[in-house]
């Protein structure tokens, strides 16, 4: 049986591949999403993959994931830096958690280099453009199999 893990992406990350090739590449959301697909049905992981512009909505999806969910692979996008309250929803959460960055935020300006989520997550997948998605994916299976956080 395929265990469920849910894939949330924060604000703008709606427009990849449309803007900034030069910084995030030329897959769109949607080619992210048949990755992570195909990656969660070899892993036997049940994929949902969602996007929000709005803080509330990704806030309600993780309320949700602590009650329905076995994982969950995260970028906040621009929420990262700032979102307090993001953070706090993610620590009530008991299962494991993976922080994607498409680009290198550490090689971008200073305000990006620091995460509140990546106080409460169990990894950081950064830089690795969209190929972190399907490598969170696949932390989060071995962390599942030991049931690690
Ligand atoms: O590198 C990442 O994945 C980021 O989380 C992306 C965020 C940025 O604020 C973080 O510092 C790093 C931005 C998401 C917006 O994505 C866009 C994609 C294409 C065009 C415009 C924005």
């Amino acid at each position: 049986m395929s265990r469920p893990v849910l894939i949330l992406n924060g604000p703008n990350l709606n427009l990849l591949g449309k803007r900034e090739p030069h910084i995030y590449g030329h897959e769109t959301l949607a080619d992210v999403e048949a990755e992570c697909r195909r990656t969660g049905e070899a892993l036997g992981l049940g994929v949902t993959f969602r996007q929000s512009n709005a803080e509330h909505q990704l806030i309600d999806w993780i309320h949700e994931a602590r009650e329905t969910m076995a994982g969950l692979v995260i970028n906040p996008a621009g929420l990262s830096h700032t979102s307090v309250s993001l953070m706090d929803a993610l620590s009530a959460c008991a299962f494991p958690i993976i922080e994607v960055h498409i680009s290198n935020i550490h090689k971008r300006e200073e305000f990006r280099h620091f995460s509140y989520v990546s106080r409460v997550a169990a990894g950081v997948v950064c830089g690795f453009g969209t190929q972190g998605y399907p490598l969170a994916l696949q932390r989060l299976a071995r962390l599942l199999e030991t049931d690690a956080r």
